[in-house]
């Protein structure tokens, strides 16, 4: 149920995103279409996972993680976008994020299937989390956020970190309890990561929307 659920809202959020790309000024719309395609490539995965949790009873987990490992990245592109928005941008900031969530993801899979020992991959994968919180909270991206004077930008940041921290944090409680703390049901596990899907990619998109049409407002006034 909810994962047909989110599928719908998926589709919603994509549909909207793309039309509301003609609302917003022109340095917008690169950020606009990347929320889309996050949303766009989860529903479709969404699809093939409730498929499989209907046929099969089992964790769709490599579906999960395929499509984890294309948002992720999109998502961290959103960082890069909305600062470079209004700022220019060095490329380390996006490639330091990717690493983070390439090794996050990785060793995630990796504990997830058994290939490795799922309390063992935690750590590592924890740290490629940590790198990323690191680097929007402290690195180089927040000191170009902190140097800006567009407000809007810098509100949509804010409320991104929220989401990178807070929001995200979800998942490894989901995995921890799935895993490693004697091991809670596959539904328990599926509707948190469906739940956690739902805040981070819509919620995120709908951050950067807002930021987009508030200055494109304001700018035109
Ligand atoms: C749209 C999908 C998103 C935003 C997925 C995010 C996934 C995570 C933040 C996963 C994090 C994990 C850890 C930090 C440790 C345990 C393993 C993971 C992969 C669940």
């Amino acid at each position: 149920m909810s994962f047909w659920l989110i599928s719908m809202a998926l589709v919603a959020a994509t549909a909207f995103f793309f039309v509301e790309r003609d609302r917003v000024a022109g340095k917008w719309k690169t950020s606009l279409t990347v929320s889309g395609l996050v949303t766009l490539i989860a529903a479709v995965h969404y699809f093939y996972m409730r498929d499989v949790w209907v046929q099969t009873g089992t964790s769709p987990t490599e579906f999960r993680y395929i499509d984890w490992l294309l948002t992720v990245p999109l998502l961290m592109i959103e960082f890069y976008l909305i600062l470079s928005a209004v700022a220019k941008v060095p490329s380390g900031v996006f490639w330091r994020l990717l690493l983070g969530s390439i090794a996050m993801l990785g060793f995630g899979f990796l504990g997830e299937t058994g290939m490795m020992n799922p309390t063992v991959a935690f750590f590592p994968s924890m740290l490629g989390w940590g790198f990323i919180v690191w680097e929007i909270f402290k690195g180089e991206a927040s000191q170009i956020n902190a140097g800006l004077s567009n407000v809007h930008v810098q509100k949509a940041y804010k409320w991104m970190l929220l989401c990178v921290t807070v929001g995200w944090s979800i998942y490894p409680i989901g995995y921890f309890v799935g895993y490693m703390g004697g091991g809670a049901d596959p539904v328990t596990l599926n509707v948190v990561y469906n739940l956690a899907d739902f805040v981070n990619k819509i919620g995120f998109g709908v951050i950067i929307w807002a930021a987009a049409v508030a200055d494109s407002e304001s700018s035109k006034a």
